[in-house]
């Protein structure tokens, strides 16, 4: 019988190592194209679909497998690629998927394959990366099953909710309206409602007595989400991959692009049903229209036929702190850093009158070569900031060092950010208002022994953030703000690391280069495409030119702009002069800045309007600088002479190539 019982055992042991050593190869056929839909039942609108679907298909597999996504671009008039959120790309850099950064963007009528091989567990997702085009509906969840994960054993079950935001109108009308000198504050456009799983008053079917374990993603564009179930505490224990110890909250905030999974474990009684709410953060919005369902509902269905009661209003929103999480490996903080880049961001107009989100008065302007491409042709030179281009942000980090990026926000927003190719260690972040980082006193002491770890962290207004990572993942990481609106006004930094590792390890497929060819993008040379010399960078990608000096003082227009549209208190861009409540002094000072303002305004008016070599130099871009435009995401796309145009599909009567998920084989 002990034999027989060793046996036994000795064969689970083998079946396990068999598993793990024949991982699987998860592949999806992906046809993208436009759809109608209309989630929130006010409004049908041309979404992006796959495989004439929307909501877009769930990628999913177990770690360890290899992932291949065969991705057609059937939208006739936008090019397209995919991130896959969260995931490291360790060897695969060119699978990551921003346009311009690690690809070329996929024109209509192309074919492009992402394959990679994904070692972590958890919640992640996936979205377009080309021209601010995932709110448009190309963003869906992306779940990795982990055979080994040490919350196995606590649930039953596995629910997947996704939380977004909604517009009524398509990035390419509301981009140019958002990025123009119309809109010199920089005022995002505020969606128009929320969703739970792309859609509203969701019914999640659940049964007594028992564990849940929600693997929740936020795939919107900009609003922050505010998270609660009535009557049920969540148990945090995951959060953007990364296990973690469990910790119970009754609320959570998820940014853009955060995941979060938490145990939830059912009443004992079907006696209710109840009600759970997603709402808006209302503050990263500059109006708030009166008719605006900010939040919206889904319940947890104990029994189809009891009521569905309306929410409880909660007078405070009072969600989880995320800092307070310890990653449930203990992983210790990485030493003193070997490498602290400083970032400071800005909103401020560029002289076509709109406004640019900037770190370090550097506003993100794609280049014309792809960053991967360059870092591959250039040979020793890869290890040089400067030939990424002067408006990229690049860093260029060393193979295995100690990174510490610090964020100081001069701006009065709040804002999530995004590293691509790592989790960070979150050492710091201030409360609002709190300044720059160099003013905190705060020590390597003051940080934690086992710091939370996560790929997007939220930075809150006029204050700071610490994180740190170790450079072991050669390739092109984009470090950004995950609201959709700031990485097209430019709020992008790039980490090249360890270039040289990258050359070794990395053979582009040909069709990749391809999908450049056809449009007539450089696959080597500097940011300016110049191969012969890699430091010459004339003739690259550049914004806009500054306001001179005296028109850059953007607050007095701000403030003038307060007297026409709604109300002074809204305009959160512009630290303001005086407190709310409007001493004599504060008055004095307003009426001087009010006057200030109108000529501000006046005078960038006449700036604007006048004939500006810039702007005429820009209204004539060569296709690679349409391309890379699109790329960047600064204006709406649209389609450019050399873009092959497809017949675009009618409303549902796509054509798919392959229907369905994946296949395993
Ligand atoms: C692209 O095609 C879609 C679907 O036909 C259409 O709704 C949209 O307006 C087009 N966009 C542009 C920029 O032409
Ligand atoms: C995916 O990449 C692996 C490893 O490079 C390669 O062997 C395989 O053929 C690729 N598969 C496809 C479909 O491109
Ligand atoms: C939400 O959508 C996903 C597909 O993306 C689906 O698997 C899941 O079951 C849905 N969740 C609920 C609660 O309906
Ligand atoms: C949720 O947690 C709070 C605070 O720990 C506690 O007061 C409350 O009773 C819990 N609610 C439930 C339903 O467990
Ligand atoms: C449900 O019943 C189980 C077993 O009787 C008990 O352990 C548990 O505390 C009950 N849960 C709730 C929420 O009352
Ligand atoms: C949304 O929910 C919050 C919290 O309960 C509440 O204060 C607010 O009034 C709700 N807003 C709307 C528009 O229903
Ligand atoms: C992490 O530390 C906790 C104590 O804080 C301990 O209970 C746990 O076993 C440790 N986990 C691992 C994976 O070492
Ligand atoms: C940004 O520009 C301002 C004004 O020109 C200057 O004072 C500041 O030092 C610059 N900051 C950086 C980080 O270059
Ligand atoms: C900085 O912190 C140290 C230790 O907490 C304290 O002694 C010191 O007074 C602080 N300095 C300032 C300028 O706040
Ligand atoms: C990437 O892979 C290398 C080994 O191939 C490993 O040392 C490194 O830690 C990995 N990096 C990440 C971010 O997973
Ligand atoms: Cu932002």
């Amino acid at each position: 019988m002990k034999s027989l019982i060793s046996f036994a055992a000795a064969l689970t042991c083998a079946l396990a190592t068999v598993r793990t050593i024949s991982a699987a190869t998860v592949t999806y056929d992906f046809n993208i194209g436009w759809v109608t839909a209309n989630p929130d039942g006010a409004f049908e609108r041309p979404t992006i679909g796959i495989n004439g679907e929307w909501p877009i298909p769930r990628i999913e597999a177990n770690v360890g497998d290899n992932v291949i996504v065969h991705a057609t671009n059937h939208l006739g008039n936008q090019s397209t690629s995919l991130h896959f959120h969260g995931l490291f790309m360790n060897g695969t850099s060119h699978m990551d998927g921003p346009s311009q950064v690690t690809q070329c963007g996929i024109p209509p009528g192309s074919s492009f394959t992402y394959n990679f091989t994904i070692n972590q567990p958890g919640t992640y997702w996936y979205h377009s990366h080309t021209g601010g085009q995932y709110p448009d509906g190309l963003r869906g969840p992306l779940i990795i099953h982990d055979p080994k994960s040490p919350f196995l054993g606590q649930y039953d079950e596995e629910i997947i909710l996704t939380v977004s935001d909604w517009y009524h109108e398509q990035m390419a009308v509301l981009l140019p309206a958002f990025n123009s000198k119309g809109n010199p504050t920089g005022a995002e456009p505020v969606p128009q409602a929320a969703l739970f799983n792309e859609t509203q008053n969701l019914k999640v079917a659940v049964q007594p007595g028992k564990t849940y374990l929600f693997r929740m993603a936020n795939i919107g564009a900009f609003a922050g989400q505010y998270i609660w179930f009535e009557g049920h505490n969540m148990t945090i224990v995951e959060v953007d991959g990364v296990y973690h110890q469990p910790a119970e909250a009754e609320m959570i905030y998820m940014s853009a692009a955060q995941r979060c999974s938490f145990l939830l474990t059912t009443k004992n009684e079907t006696t209710a049903n109840y009600a759970f709410i997603a709402s808006m953060d209302t503050t990263l919005f500059d109006t708030l229209p009166e008719d605006l369902n900010y939040n919206v509902t889904g319940w947890l269905t104990y029994d189809e036929v009891q009521p569905f009661p309306e929410p409880s209003l909660v007078d405070e929103l009072d969600p989880f702190d995320d800092m307070t999480l310890i990653p449930y490996d203990n992983q210790s903080i990485f030493g003193e850093p070997d490498k602290t880049i400083e970032l400071n961001v800005i909103m401020d107009n560029l002289n076509d009158g709109a406004n640019y989100a900037f770190f370090n008065n550097i506003t993100y302007k794609a280049p014309k070569v792809p960053t991967l491409y360059t870092a591959l042709s250039a040979g020793d030179l890869a290890t040089d900031p400067s030939i990424y281009g002067s408006y990229t942000n690049a860093f260029v980090l060393e193979k295995g060092e100690i990174v510490q990026i610090v964020v100081n926000n001069l701006d009065s927003g709040r804002h999530p950010f995004h590293l691509h190719g790592h989790h960070f260690q979150a050492l710091y972040r201030s409360e609002d208002e709190a300044g720059t980082f160099e003013n905190a006193n705060v020590t390597e002491a003051d940080f934690p022994a086992t710091p939370m770890r996560r790929d997007t962290f939220v930075l809150y207004p006029d204050g700071n953030i610490v994180l740190r990572f170790r450079a072991d993942n050669p390739g092109i990481w984009l470090f950004h703000c995950h609201i959709e609106w700031h990485v097209t006004s430019g709020l992008i930094a790039t980490m090249v690391e360890a270039p040289l590792d990258l050359q070794a390890s990395i053979t582009l497929p040909q069709s990749h280069l391809d999908v450049c060819a056809s449009q007539n993008i450089a696959t080597v040379g500097n940011a300016a495409g110049n191969t012969a010399d890699f430091t010459n960078l004339k003739g690259e990608n550049r914004p806009p030119n500054r306001l001179p000096d005296g028109l850059a003082q953007s607050c007095p227009i701000y403030l003038s702009l307060a007297l026409m549209e709604p109300p002074f208190y809204e305009l959160k861009r512009c630290r303001p002069l005086t407190s709310p409540r409007f001493t004599i002094r504060g008055k004095v000072a307003l009426a001087f800045s009010i006057l200030s303002g109108i000529l501000g305004v006046l005078a960038v008016a006449a700036y604007g309007l006048s004939a500006d070599p810039a702007a005429s130099e820009d209204s004539v871009l060569s296709p690679t600088e349409q391309g890379a435009v699109e790329a960047a995401g600064s204006v709406g796309s649209s389609s450019s002479s050399n873009h092959e145009v497809v017949p675009e599909p009618k409303g549902r009567e796509v054509l798919v190539i392959s229907a369905g998920g994946g296949n395993r084989s």
